[in-house]
């Protein structure tokens, strides 16, 4: 059982596309706010470090851009994820951009380095892209290659700069095996990605599937899949929801996704394993949100959930 829930707030956006994320973390402040919820005077945020300001400056790699920024939004991430774990406390993670989780799974390794973890991984996207593959260069479709160590050669499109490489390389570890990342919800890919989760199977649940054989029973499955697994981290991408049932506030919507229900479900669940030691929100961007605040009045309520479902652990 952890000691303490510590919330951490990280507002880089440089592996966004669209930019608006930062505000994601103060957004979900208002939201709380304008509900006269306590919840942030009674776990007060630990604010990272961004280098936000390197997007008022043309990027200089093309396959990565930022990726100098990206190093260190990495060690900054997992020096914080690593000395929360090790104090024994629960880090629940507030993100911008995506590629935040990369830094947590780091952490995670920092902290435990003969553990073996087990990712849950709810998004619209694969984030599975290296600088060899990407049709984009943004950094927030690449951080499961760099948990899992790949750079997917096979699939190579670009031919990118010494630069890039070294600092990729130095974002890549083997901290999560494919065997042990678990999608659910994923249904915008590309084919470089697509190739990825056919070579190394990775399962994921679709929302067909998961409609079908029902919760519960993708739950079992799950639950199962994570039984050989030290440890569980939960990332959610406010875009596994589908807008329809959410809003367009987050910066690569897709259709055909979540309910706010059936995630909620899920989180809270994979919440009460006992190896579950993490859990991560990303993309709100409230400058693209066409129902005012409401992505993060949603994104407020899951947190508020899972800290009460931690709480009970
Ligand atoms: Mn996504």
């Amino acid at each position: 059982m952890p000691n303490k829930l510590q919330i951490i707030f990280n507002s880089s956006e440089i592996g966004a596309g669209t930019c608006g994320a930062s505000l994601g973390p103060q957004a979900i402040v208002a939201a709380a706010r304008q509900k006269k919820s306590s919840l942030f005077h009674t776990y007060k945020p630990s604010v990272l470090k961004d280098w936000n300001a390197l997007l008022d400056q043309p990027s200089n790699f093309p396959f990565a851009k930022r990726i100098d920024g990206m190093v260190k939004v990495y060690k900054e991430v997992a020096s914080c994820v690593e000395l929360t774990l090790k104090e024994n406390n629960f880090p629940i993670l507030i993100a911008a951009d995506h590629c935040s989780a990369g830094g947590t799974i780091k952490g995670i390794q920092n902290a435990f380095p003969n553990k073996k973890l087990g990712v849950l991984w709810i998004d619209a996207h694969a984030d599975l892209h290296t600088p060899y593959t990407t049709p984009s260069g943004n950094m927030h479709g690449m951080p499961l290659a760099t948990a899992i160590g790949t750079d997917n050669l096979s699939c190579k499109r670009n031919d990118i700069d010494t630069n890039t490489a070294v600092m990729w390389h130095g974002l890549k570890s083997t901290a999560l095996l494919p065997e042990n990342l678990i999608y659910v919800a994923v249904r915008d890919t590309e084919t470089e990605e697509d190739s990825l989760i056919a070579e190394h199977n990775i399962k994921n649940y679709t929302v067909a599937e998961l409609r079908s054989k029902g919760l519960n029973s993708i739950l079992e499955e799950i639950k199962n899949r994570f039984s050989s697994c030290d440890l569980v981290y939960i990332s959610f991408d406010v875009d596994s929801m589908d807008p329809k049932y959410s809003s367009y506030g987050t910066g690569t919507p897709v259709k055909d996704g979540l309910t706010v229900k059936e995630a909620k479900t899920l989180i809270m669940e994979t919440l009460r394993m006992p190896q579950t030691i993490a859990f991560e929100l990303v993309e709100v961007n409230p400058c693209l949100d066409d129902q005012k605040n409401k992505m993060a009045e949603i994104a407020l309520s899951i947190l508020e959930e899972a800290i009460s479902t931690i709480e009970q652990k």
